[in-house]
């Protein structure tokens, strides 16, 4: 990874992105700019913490059957506000709401569709812990202007960027174009997102892996094989030791293992299995699997890449590994035998 010295602006770096290099529409460019935007009044609304008022649940189920908090509500409201008006967007899809949110009549419509989990890892609001907004970018079928569910129904190779932004002690966006990973910074001073970190690579090895091991006893044959292995360390096949880590908030996973590698692990197990994983294809596992490719890791449902999986619902969940590529594979092939 290499690291910036000179403040290079997100707004820089994408205006880069379109004019010299051309590997992003002007209407892209803008997009992404409204969605930092968004994250940063979501990140002033979570530091307010306890002050704010935002804290706790607000007594509403959401579409996946869990309880919402203040700040999931919020945020979706922020994310929803801020992109419904710029006229790059054909329709939006939040992980907090049952169906597409169409873009109102009186603006313009675009050719983009976004799709954004607005608060990953809620449950860890109230205890001050790192959390996280999650986004996707697609286009909108040919033609298509009232775009349907069935039109966000594109496999993960489709997306155009993802990103996320970690709200831990600072503020980080990271993001893909599909040209490599880059984290950037929010400055609170300035107000404004700087490049911090240029081409991320996760390292092919690791020694570290994050899984939640009290499902352990749900667990099929070949992840309960392979973390057994992880688990002997030295004296076992592996013949090394292995650290575990597990925040419960899949942004904060996901960006200690860009930061310093680990493999991140939610099979199907045998809670979960009816609904087909825990994490959810759309929103958490297709947008990560770009941005953790796009850092040279890799990112799989046990058999194949997530971004090739064609989704089958908008909310559907997956099994998730991924992180250092020699790792996922292992732990992928252990499926297949
Ligand atoms: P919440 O947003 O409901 O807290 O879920 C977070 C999450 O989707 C993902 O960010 C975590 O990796 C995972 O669920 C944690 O799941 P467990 O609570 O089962 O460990």
């Amino acid at each position: 990874m290499t690291r910036v010295h000179k403040p290079i602006s997100l707004t820089r770096y994408l205006i880069e992105e379109q004019r010299e290099k051309g590997v992003i529409k002007p209407d892209l460019r803008l997009l992404i700019e409204v969605v930092a935007r968004a994250c940063k009044t979501i990140a002033t609304q979570i530091n307010k913490g306890d002050l704010g008022g935002v804290l706790g649940n607000v007594g509403s189920i959401n579409v996946q059957g869990e309880v919402q908090k203040k700040l999931d509500v919020l945020s979706n409201e922020i994310l929803l506000e801020a992109n419904e008006w710029g006229g790059h967007l054909a329709a939006i899809a939040s992980e907090e709401m049952d169906d597409p949110y169409p873009i109102p009549h009186r603006y313009p419509k675009g050719e983009y569709l976004l799709v954004f989990d607005p608060l990953d890892g809620s449950s860890n609001i109230d205890v001050n812990v790192s959390v996280g907004t999650i986004f996707s970018v697609l286009k909108a079928p040919e033609g298509v202007t009232e775009p349907k569910p069935e039109d966000f129904l594109q496999p993960g190779t489709k997306q155009v960027a993802a990103g996320y932004t970690v709200y831990g002690p600072s503020t980080v966006l990271v993001l893909t174009v599909g040209d490599g990973t880059h984290m950037f910074t929010l400055d609170r001073e300035q107000g404004s997102f700087v490049l911090t970190e240029m081409n991320v690579r996760i390292p092919e090895d690791t020694a570290e892996f994050a899984i939640n091991m009290s499902n352990m006893r749900h667990w099929e044959v070949p992840v309960k094989r392979y973390i057994d292995e992880l688990l002997a360390g030295k004296t076992g096949p592996r013949g090394k030791d292995f650290n575990m880590r597990w925040v419960a908030s899949m942004v904060a996973d996901v960006h200690r293992i860009l930061t310093r590698g680990g493999v991140f692990m939610y099979p199907v197990d045998a809670k979960c299995r009816d609904k087909g994983g825990r994490l959810r294809l759309m929103y958490e596992a297709n947008p990560m699997a770009f941005i953790v490719e796009q850092a040279g890791g890799g990112a799989t449902d046990g058999h194949i890449r997530i971004l090739e999986r064609q989704p089958l619902a908008l909310h559907e969940r997956v099994p998730v590994f991924l992180g250092s590529k020699n790792e996922v594979a292992l732990v992928t092939s252990y499926h297949r035998d």
